[in-house]
C-alpha cells in the first residue's frame, strides 16, 4: 500500500479545483484570524483557465481514526481543468495521464469539482474521466473513489439544504445528471469556499468572514477524506495513454461520420425545401418539418453520438418519405 493516500482534483475550468487544493493543504489554524493563508496552487478568476500543468503537495493530516486522532499522510494532486480554454482535449487528457502516474500505487479519491451549475460539458468531463483513468471492467468497483464536491454553495453547513439539492439534481436534471450522481453512489459532498487573498482597502471583515467559512468547509471535506481508506489502482501509464488513444481516435471517427451525415441532411433538406415550394405539403412533411426544428435545436449540442444516431433515424424517415411521394 501506498505511504501516502493520494487524492486526484478533476473538474471543468473555474470550478474551484485550485481553492479546495489550497483549503485541505493549508492548516485548519491558517484560517484563524491573524492566521497566515498560504496560496500553495495558483487560483484562477474563474473566467480565464488557471491552471496550466499537474500541481501537487504532500502533507500530513490530522484524522480521527475509531475515536483517535491519528497523522495520515495525504498526496492533494490538482489538475488542468477540462474545457480549457487555451488547451486543446489531447493536451488536457495527457495532462490527466501525468496526474495518473503521480498515483500509480493508488488513488484514494477522486474529488470531480462542479460548480453551482451541472453543465453538459461537464457530464462529458466527467464521463471522459471515467472511461480514461477506469478500466470499464472494473467500472462497478470505481463509484466508491470518486466523490462529487459541490462548491460556491452556500448553505452547505445545513445538512437539510444539501440533501435538497441531491434530490432536486435527480428529481429535476437530465437522465445524464442523474445517471453521473447514482455513479457515485449520490456522494456528493457541498461547500463554500470563497476567496481569502482579497486584494483591496478595508477589506479586513471580508477576508475575516471568508476565512470562518472556509475552516468550516474544510473540516467538512477533511472529515470526508478520512473516511476515504481503500484505493484503486490505475492500470499502467501505458493503459490509460492507449485508452486516451483510443478515445480520440474515436471521436475523430465520429466527427467524420457526422460531417458526412451533415452532408446528405442538408440536400434532403433542400430537396423537402423544393417539393414544400411546389406542392401542399403531405401530412407527414409537418412532422418532418418538426424533425428538422429539432434537429437544428440539437445540432447545437455537443452530443456527438446521440446527435448521429438520431440523425440516422430522421434521415432514414425523410427517405421513406420521399420514397412514398
Ligand atoms: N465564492 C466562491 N468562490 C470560489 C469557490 N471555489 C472557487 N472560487 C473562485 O472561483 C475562481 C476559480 O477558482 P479556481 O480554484 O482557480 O478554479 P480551477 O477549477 O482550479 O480552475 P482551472 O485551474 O482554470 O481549471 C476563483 O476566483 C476562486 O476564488 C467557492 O466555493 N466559493
Ligand atoms: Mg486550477
Amino acid at each position: 500500500m501506498s505511504e501516502y493516500r493520494n487524492v486526484l482534483l478533476i473538474g471543468r475550468t473555474g470550478q474551484g479545483k485550485s481553492s479546495l487544493a489550497n483549503l485541505i493543504v493549508n492548516d485548519e489554524k491558517n484560517f484563524e484570524e491573524g492566521g497566515k493563508f498560504d496560496e500553495v496552487f495558483e487560483k484562477g478568476n474563474g473566467t480565464l483557465s488557471q491552471t496550466k500543468k499537474t500541481q501537487s503537495k504532500k502533507i500530513t493530516l490530522k484524522i480521527e481514526v475509531g475515536g483517535e486522532i491519528k497523522d495520515v499522510k495525504y498526496q492533494i494532486i490538482d489538475t488542468v481543468g477540462f474545457d480549457d480554454t487555451t488547451l486543446s482535449k489531447r493536451e488536457v487528457l495527457i495532462e490527466v495521464a501525468k496526474a495518473c502516474k503521480k498515483v500509480k500505487e493508488g488513488i484514494n479519491q477522486i474529488l470531480f469539482v462542479c460548480g453551482e451549475k451541472l453543465t453538459p460539458q461537464e457530464i462529458d468531463a466527467y464521463n471522459i474521466l471515467r472511461r480514461v483513468l477506469f478500466d470499464e471492467k472494473l467500472d462497478k468497483d470505481i463509484t466508491k473513489y470518486i466523490t462529487i464536491i459541490r462548491t460556491k454553495f452556500d448553505n452547505f453547513d445545513d445538512e437539510d439544504s444539501c440533501k435538497c439539492d441531491i434530490q432536486s439534481l435527480i428529481e429535476n436534471e437530465s437522465s445524464a445528471i442523474v445517471e453521473m450522481i447514482q455513479s457515485c453512489d449520490e456522494r456528493v459532498v457541498h461547500i463554500n469556499n470563497p476567496p481569502i487573498n482579497v486584494k483591496g482597502k478595508e477589506v479586513q471583515d471580508l477576508i475575516n468572514i471568508n476565512k470562518k467559512i472556509c475552516k468550516s468547509a474544510r473540516k467538512k471535506v477533511i472529515d470526508h477524506l478520512a473516511t476515504c481508506e481503500d484505493a484503486y489502482k490505475p492500470g499502467s501509464l501505458d493503459e490509460i495513454n492507449e485508452r486516451i488513444g483510443c478515445l480520440l481516435n474515436e471521436n475523430k471517427e465520429l466527427q467524420k461520420q457526422l460531417e458526412e451525415l451533415q452532408k446528405e441532411y442538408n440536400i434532403l433538406r433542400e430537396q423537402l425545401n423544393k417539393s414544400r415550394d411546389t406542392e401542399e405539403r403531405p401530412k407527414e412533411m409537418s412532422f418532418s418539418q418538426d424533425i428538422f426544428n429539432e434537429f437544428e435545436r440539437r445540432m447545437e449540442e455537443n452530443e456527438l453520438k446521440k446527435k448521429m444516431d438520431e440523425m440516422m433515424k430522421k434521415i432514414d424517415e425523410i427517405k421513406k418519405i420521399n420514397k412514398r411521394k
